[in-house]
């Protein structure tokens, strides 16, 4: 019964949020999960094109007010933060929300919007060497005039205080990653003169990010690119390219890209500019489509989200860039936790963390977004 109090408790907002937990409510929630199954078999046997693999679980089902979850965060108190977009639905304010267990609750409501689009879009997130949490935007969607921005969150004892921007003049900020002192960020369509299908890896240092808003040069090889990817455009029709961002034991980052799926090793030399970029090689599948991604540093396994083919990945680097499918299912609701086009992944121990974005691109297995909004969970063995 104790379990059931966080539920209570949360009010109007987790009206809507239910965690899946290990009491009653789990039984509760597998057995309406049987009975969905059986209603709808037949149904996605018919638009079924892609296996099912894996055993993806509900961790939450979100509320229409938190239609499009997207990018997570481990805090340091062991708890994570998921940033929430709402781009399938932005009549609803966009804001970041905290994870403690199975409990999910509010952790900070009042994003600033840009200025010209009036939207907050909040991405991919990270912890910062300063304590201070940072999130991407993608305002791509509300103007292609380079309005996305990198905010910074200022904690104070665990809490969210000022947010304030720290770099604008993004495309469509995407992934971050802090490794050390520098911040790595993907834009997905820093187009170029030359190039309407480019993106980049960019990169700042905590020290100037401390000394006033970065602003970037767009149209040119601004100073704080760091690599530079053409995305080829198929059938889809999508040309957005560096996307997901992590880095593996030895310090190489990777990020994949989404229109096009081809994933990149970026190379550092020891003062940290670039010492080489290289597409990466894999073995067993092709991806077509790379979204989300996290490397386990224990053992350099990249986790990534497969957006188009509505699966998650791993590609193994110790092992000649082998590719396996971890979990895939066809075009589903979401419902009881099966993948629902997963944009993000956060590994936390052996618990792989997904957000189930929703928001289909053409010849995409995910055909619509739909109710419910849902996180899902995978154990490693
Ligand atoms: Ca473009
Ligand atoms: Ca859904
Ligand atoms: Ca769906």
């Amino acid at each position: 019964m104790r379990k059931l109090f966080p539920l209570l408790l949360g009010g109007t907002l987790l009206a809507g949020c239910q965690p899946a937990t290990d009491s009653k409510t789990q039984n509760d929630a597998v057995k309406k999960e049987a009975v969905v199954t059986t209603d709808s078999a037949t149904t996605v046997a018919k638009t079924d094109t892609v296996a099912t693999i894996g055993n993806p679980r509900l961790l939450f089902t979100l509320d229409d007010a938190h239609n499009t979850p997207d990018g997570l965060a481990l805090a340091p108190n062991g708890h994570l933060i998921l940033s929430v977009p709402n781009l399938a639905d932005n009549t609803q304010p966009a804001s970041l929300m905290e994870i403690d267990g199975t409990t999910l609750k509010p952790f900070a409501t009042n994003l600033p919007v840009e200025p010209t689009t009036k939207k907050a879009a909040p991405m991919d997130l990270a912890f910062g060497p300063d304590g201070n949490l940072y999130y991407a935007e993608n305002q791509y969607e509300n103007s292609k005039d380079f309005k996305s921005r990198l905010m910074k969150v200022a904690m104070k004892n665990g809490k969210p205080g000022a947010i304030t921007t720290v770099v604008d003049g993004f495309a469509l900020a995407n992934a971050v990653v802090w490794k050390g002192n520098t911040i790595y960020v993907t834009d997905s369509q820093w187009d170029l003169p030359d190039n309407d299908k480019g993106s980049a890896i960019m990169k700042f240092s905590l020290a100037e990010l401390t000394k006033g808003t970065v602003h970037l040069k767009p149209k040119i090889m601004d100073p704080h690119v760091l690599a530079t990817f053409t995305t080829t455009v198929n059938e889809t029709g999508v040309d957005n390219g560096a996307d997901g961002l992590d880095y593996d034991s030895k310090g190489n980052l990777y990020t994949g890209s989404f229109g096009d799926g081809k994933l990149y090793k970026v190379s550092l030399k020891p003062d940290g500019t670039l010492a080489k970029q290289e597409l990466l090689q894999l073995q067993g599948k092709a991806i077509p489509c790379v979204d989300g991604l996290i490397i386990d540093r224990t053992t350099d396994k990249i986790y990534l989200c497969n957006s188009r083919e509505n699966a998650i990945e791993v590609v193994d680097l110790r092992n000649g860039n082998a590719v396996t499918t971890l979990a895939q299912n066809g075009d589903t609701d979401g419902t009881g936790g099966k993948l629902d086009q997963p944009a993000e992944v956060l590994l936390k121990g052996k618990r792989l963390y997904i957000s189930d974005f929703d928001k289909p691109e053409k010849h995409f297995v995910n055909a619509k977004s739909d109710v419910p909004h849902t996180m899902s969970v995978i154990d490693l063995p």
